[in-house]
């Protein structure tokens, strides 16, 4: 009741988002029908999920491992080859991209973290899959800033063939904002390491600052437009519509409002929440047939709630939210769709397995 009181001394326009944020917590329609099924158990903190044109899932695991799990089945077959992984806390193997021409090259992308507790970094490297071996490592950006927690690593492909990575402020949160930096931010790169003549500074990776630790990447069907969930400090996780050159405000701003004379400043699209974090993980854009429904809407898991939220939108606005799995397998780490329309979720919880949401 406090914030809300101070919202409405801020005037009219604190007043809308005191509304939108109460229409927000209203769900959107009642859950469709779904099942959730143990696929693969026997996982270690499993952090990110691809699947792979081999119709292969493949896993990371924060400890160390790459693992190729079969959708039918659930066996795992562990990829060997990996280099030296520094896994304590939050950090470890983290991120995993598939080449769009995977089929072809074998060629696959881990953000992971390097070296020990006094000298800490996080490397995007490109890997060669060579049947249950990877190797050929060709490290992409290297001495990203590293620590226990606020290690970024989110690895994504555009539509349009570029490598996306995020990284975390490592804890310096001031680094946020320091362009030349490489904590904080959101990376752009060619996916043989080069950096593209279009990026704000065609002599840098980056692509976005001022992030806290962004640990959420997905592309929008449709206007192939950027969007990213990242980690808020005591409240406020927030959910971003990346601007090439954008400024999403940590250390010094964060959610939804407005931010002072911050130069290319973006407000969140959404917060979740005042009252505290809900540890916020990946997205996916829905765009499968199992469910008609979700189409074109935003799927996000969460750590702390357990939950898997759905996010409508109406253009970049935000309309609202419901959830649909609420803490019945504790933490959520990744998502991924199926080429059916199905949905794979990674738990982390120490002891984990991938789930599958399946229609009814
Ligand atoms: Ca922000």
């Amino acid at each position: 009741m406090d914030i809300q009181a101070g919202r409405i001394r801020q005037g009219p326009i604190a007043a809308i988002a005191a509304f939108l944020a109460f229409a927000l917590a209203l769900p959107a329609s009642a859950a469709p029908a779904f099942d959730v099924n143990p696929l693969s158990q026997g996982l270690e903190h499993p952090w990110s999920i691809a699947l792979g044109p081999d119709g292969q899932l493949w896993v990371t695991e924060r400890p160390g491992r790459l693992q190729r799990i079969d959708p039918e089945s659930g066996e795992k077959t562990r990829i060997s080859g990996l280099p030296d992984i520094r896994a304590r806390a939050e950090s470890g193997l983290m991120g995993l991209a598939l080449d769009p021409d995977f089929a072809g090259n074998g060629a696959l992308y881990l953000c992971y973290s390097t070296g020990s507790m006094l000298n800490p970094g996080n490397r995007l490297s490109r890997f060669t899959v060579n049947g249950d071996e990877v190797g050929d490592e060709k490290i992409l950006i290297d001495d990203m800033p590293g620590a226990m927690w606020h290690n970024g690593c989110r690895v994504e492909i555009s539509p349009d063939g570029f490598l996306f990575a995020s990284m975390g402020d490592a804890t310096e949160a001031d680094e946020a904002q320091n362009p030349r930096a490489l904590a904080g931010k959101i990376f752009r790169l060619n996916r043989d390491g080069s950096i593209p003549a279009d990026n704000p500074d065609p002599t840098s990776p980056v692509w976005s600052i001022g992030h806290r630790n962004p640990q959420g990447l997905a592309f929008r069907p449709g206007d192939g437009s950027l969007w990213s969930t990242e980690h808020g400090p005591d409240t406020q996780d927030e959910l971003n519509k990346i601007e090439k050159g954008g400024n999403y405000g940590w250390p010094r701003c964060r959610g939804i409002n407005a931010c002072g004379n911050l130069p290319s400043y973006h407000p969140a699209a959404a917060e979740f929440t005042r009252d505290g974090t809900i540890a916020i993980s990946d997205l996916i854009f829905y765009k499968g047939a199992a469910f008609p429904e979700w189409q074109d809407d935003i799927l996000f898991v969460a750590l702390k709630t357990g939950r898997l939220y759905r996010v409508q939108l109406d253009g970049d606005k935000v309309t609202s939210h419901e959830i649909l799995i609420d803490d019945s397998f504790g933490r959520l780490r990744d998502i991924a769709e199926a080429p059916d329309g199905s949905l794979y979720l990674a738990t982390d919880n120490g002891e984990d397995q991938i789930l599958h949401l399946v229609p009814k």
